[in-house]
């Protein structure tokens, strides 16, 4: 959308970047701003504002806006028809920025074959939408987005995504193919933020604070989980969305693109780390020290206890709303590409694109059904609307808002959302490599 004469309210330059994760690691990146990830945007809900794209690169861009009800002209995808920003271009965008809460902004490019372009690049970044009557009952407020970064191909990927469930394998096929699974993508780095565990100045806090952190997955890669050791967190919001029922827990999953909201009451004097809670991750980078005042001593990791991740315990109790008048049933499968290829990632037995297959009626509820027959827990997003989770895995739940869902390896789950976005609407899985190999489909309205 072409705005008027002007400064913008916010400026983004694509341009090539260095990250200091720490003294010995110095990636070569693409970020916004001569930073990686990007600053964050404090934006007030329905407030319009114009931003400028400047694309210092040799390859157009794009900026999708994650978690906002906007229009897909400034939504940021290729595939809904937003605007590149052309390789040494630029571009200004206006929108009006909401719902309230934790969102983001990152870069909707294809990557395929190449691990220097989209999600697997620096172009990340928060962008916070205040209500106005946010009632600040903290004493520190801090953004954390955790990273992967020097991604490279491997054909061992071990992750760590049968953290989704432990119950029954609701759409686990009676028969598998059992052709050898093509190239994967794996970090060697990772960092909160720019730095490495260690690197970055820690997180100084008192005895009695408390702080609200706001989590963000930014993995291009894979989900995480997350703990501060000695501490519970309390989960007060998901996808910046306030759930229902807060929960306070000894660790939170964070789903690729998802953002997790939590209050830390400090009640704990010592040096703690923040951090995956798996090891060899948390080693090569992920994690950030917390220190009280008057503290000396080296850091510390305690594992908290095993947990599965349930996004039903956040939900109000009781019934649930009505069923939708009409249910749009997606099926998951996938193609293993043997060695040194990729697989091939299909919705309803078909990669992208599909043909018309998914048509809204403006103003209709609607049900979706995700049906996961795959052997990975996959994050999966829907554009410029917002999800109410229903169900997952046969456990039912209501209020708990999303944009988006981990559904779980061979599992199921269903969310209900109301079609009054009108216009092209991307659905994807967040894992680039899955959504640049077919794991994507277009919804339209009739
Ligand atoms: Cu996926």
């Amino acid at each position: 959308m072409l705005a008027s004469e002007g400064s913008a309210d916010y400026t983004l330059r694509i341009a090539p970047t260095t990250v200091e994760l720490d003294r010995s690691h110095i990636i070569s990146t693409i970020g916004y701003n001569g930073i990686a990830p990007g600053p964050v945007l404090r934006m007030r809900e329905g407030n319009p504002v114009t931003v400028d794209v400047i694309n210092a690169t040799d390859t157009p861009e794009l900026v999708h806006w994650h978690g906002m009800l906007i229009p897909p002209e400034v939504d940021g995808t290729e595939e809904e028809g937003s605007p590149l920003v052309p390789a040494h271009g630029q571009r200004r965008f206006q929108l009006t920025p909401g719902p309230a809460g934790s969102r983001w902004y990152h870069s909707h490019a294809m990557a395929m074959d190449d691990l220097h372009k989209g999600a697997y690049t620096g172009q990340f970044g928060f962008v916070y939408v205040d209500s106005g009557s946010d009632p600040g009952k903290y004493d520190q407020e801090l953004f954390l987005a955790l990273k992967d970064w020097e991604p490279f191909f491997t054909a061992t990927m071990d992750d760590e995504d049968d953290d989704t469930h432990d119950g029954p394998l609701l759409e686990k096929p009676a028969t598998m193919n059992t052709d050898p699974d093509g190239l994967e993508v794996g970090s060697m780095t990772y960092s909160i933020n720019d730095k490495a565990l260690g690197a970055a100045e820690p997180i100084r806090v008192r005895e009695g604070q408390r702080l609200l952190l706001h989590f963000l997955n930014a993995s291009a890669i894979e989900n995480r989980r997350i703990a501060l050791a000695g501490h519970k967190m309390k989960v007060v919001a998901l996808d910046g969305n306030p759930v229902p029922t807060p929960q306070l827990l000894d660790s939170i999953f964070v789903g690729a693109g998802e953002r997790v909201d939590a209050i830390v009451e400090m009640n704990n004097p010592g040096i703690w780390i923040l951090g995956s809670t798996e090891k060899p991750i948390r080693e090569s980078g992920l994690g950030i020290v917390v220190e009280y005042a008057g503290q000396h001593h080296q850091p510390q990791w305690i594992d908290p206890p095993k947990a599965r991740w349930d996004y039903t315990i956040f939900g109000a109790g009781g019934s649930s709303s009505p069923t939708p008048e009409k249910t749009i049933e997606l099926v998951f499968e996938k193609i293993p590409g043997g060695a040194g290829k990729f697989n091939l990632w299909l919705v309803n037995g078909k990669p992208y694109p599909h043909e018309r297959e998914f048509l809204l009626d403006r103003g209709t509820r609607y049900r979706l059904v995700m049906r996961n027959r795959t052997d990975d827990a996959h994050p999966m997003h829907l554009h410029r609307h917002l999800w109410d989770l229903i169900e997952v895995n046969g456990k039912k739940t209501a209020g708990v808002i999303k944009d988006t869902v981990v559904v779980p390896y061979y599992g199921r789950a269903v969310v209900d959302f109301t079609a009054d976005q009108p216009g092209l609407s991307l659905f994807h899985c967040h894992i680039q490599q899955h959504m640049d190999y077919g794991f994507k489909a277009l919804f339209r309205y009739e």
